[in-house]
């Protein structure tokens, strides 16, 4: 699944649709690995950009395309367009911005109508931010879905490889599949207080175990 300008692998490569709402740090996260960026300033995307991001696997190398989209409305180019023949996506929102979240239905909505039964992870970026407005117990869209989902903060690396992980377990059919190599990350910009993000984790796991709230998709009020 390589572009023209791209070289072709010999190794399986899949197509990674990452979609989210303007802002939530779809482009952060894709320049975590390798190229050591870190986007300072936010600059929206225009359109599409794709970045091959390789790990290393104990059954050998996997390359994901990671086609990083335009979030907001006005530099959304082709949109749907960009999904086709996606193998695996990840969903972003901001955990700091309660309407990133409540516009994640809308987002897997549009991915499910072209990319049929595709691995998705959902993430909730930005968890290295103090007051968070999206609480992790809030957080239960994955599981009307049955999607995965992580928090991450892509300033901090926290989490950056489950979401890859994931979908490399899934695109593999091996649950047994594990990283051998770290991938090169830009080092972090903040640390992140694991103690107050273990809490979360903890009522993350809490939620799990409770029955689904059967509010439809309005997940605050
Ligand atoms: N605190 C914090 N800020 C972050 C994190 N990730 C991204 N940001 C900031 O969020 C802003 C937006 O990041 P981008 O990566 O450009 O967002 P995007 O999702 O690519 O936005 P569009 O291209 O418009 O769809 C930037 O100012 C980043 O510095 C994070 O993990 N923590
Ligand atoms: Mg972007």
């Amino acid at each position: 699944m390589a572009l023209p300008n791209q070289q072709t692998v010999d190794y399986p490569s899949f197509k990674l649709v990452l979609v989210g709402d303007g802002g939530t740090g779809k482009t952060t996260f894709v320049k975590r690995h390798l190229t050591g960026e870190f986007e300072k300033k936010y600059e929206p995307t225009i359109g599409v950009e794709v970045h091959p991001l390789d790990f290393f696997t104990n059954c050998g190398k996997i390359r994901f395309y990671c086609w990083d989209t335009a979030g907001q409305e006005k530099f959304g180019g082709l949109r749907d367009g960009y999904y086709i023949h996606g193998q695996c996506a990840i969903i972003m929102f901001d955990v700091t911005a309660r309407l990133t979240y409540k516009n994640v239905p809308t987002w897997h909505r549009d991915i499910c109508r072209v990319c049929e039964n595709i691995p998705i992870v959902l993430c909730g970026n930005k968890v290295d931010v103090k007051n968070r407005q999206v609480k992790a117990k809030q957080v239960t869209f994955h599981r009307k879905k049955n999607l995965q989902y992580y928090e991450i903060s892509a300033k901090s690396n926290y989490n950056f490889e489950k979401p890859f992980l994931y979908l490399a377990r899934k695109l593999a059919g091996d649950p047994n599949l594990h990283f051998v190599a770290s991938p090169a990350l830009a080092p972090p910009e903040v640390q992140i207080d694991m103690v107050t993000q273990q809490q979360h984790e903890a009522e993350l796991l809490q939620a799990s175990k409770q029955p689904l709230p059967d509010d439809g998709d309005d997940l605050f009020e």
